[in-house]
């Protein structure tokens, strides 16, 4: 003998996304914009992208050097720590497996932060920018990446909380220790899962 079904259960609540994480609701088609500095105009001719730290081999890209590495896709929902989350998108660039395949982390490596040519950083374990899934990205929806999400170019880390996700990323650094970032020493969390709702430090 069992008990009611989940199929009973179904029909008397209204059933929730499940690509929802807790806390948070379906934004549609906006795509707000959260920025803590000036938004910055850099000509991607002047841009490079370096892997540095813990690292055998110290890379810098341009421009041109970046888009010449085999690219990527991730097609998928963003979720901000504001709430929203952003379903199906689409950005185009490289993952970060191959910046740092080429870069060669040490292996005493363990995280990495993130910075931006305005000074903003973020902090990850290396892990959650390995596998996959992360990547910097200069295209959304198959255009440009607008400036005001980070154009020319930004770090993605869709599985976190967007503020992982530098806008106008120029720098990897490879660290054997975390170190905080710019919204991690404001209070938001040291790792930022969504389905674990690690909003803030304690979380
Ligand atoms: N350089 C930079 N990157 C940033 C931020 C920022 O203030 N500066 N804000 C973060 C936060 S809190 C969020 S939610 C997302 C917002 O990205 P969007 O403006 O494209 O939605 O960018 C993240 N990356
Ligand atoms: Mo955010």
């Amino acid at each position: 003998m069992t008990g009611p079904t989940r199929g009973f259960f179904g029909r008397s609540h209204p059933k929730r996304d499940e690509r929802l994480p807790p806390g948070q609701y379906n934004v549609g088609a906006d795509w707000p914009v959260l920025t803590a500095e000036v938004t910055p105009r850099f000509d991607p001719e002047q841009w490079t992208m370096t892997v540095d730290g813990l690292v055998d081999n110290p890379q810098s890209w341009s421009w041109y050097d970046a888009h010449a590495l085999p690219q990527s896709e991730y097609r998928g929902d963003i979720h901000c720590v504001t709430s929203w989350s952003k379903f199906d998108t689409t950005f185009g660039g490289v993952s970060v497996d191959v910046l740092l395949d080429s870069a060669s982390p040490k292996p005493t490596a363990s995280h990495v932060l993130a910075t931006s040519t305005t000074g903003y950083t973020t902090n990850l374990p290396l892990e959650h920018v390995r596998g996959n899934k992360a990547w910097i990205v200069w295209s959304f929806d198959g255009k440009p990446l607008p400036r005001e999400h980070g154009g020319p170019v930004r770090l993605l880390v869709p599985h976190l909380y967007f503020w992982k996700s530098a806008k106008w990323v120029n720098q990897l650094t490879l660290l054997d220790h975390d170190e905080q970032g710019f919204w991690e020493r404001n209070g938001y969390h040291d790792l930022g899962d969504p389905w674990l709702e690690q909003r803030y430090q304690g979380d």
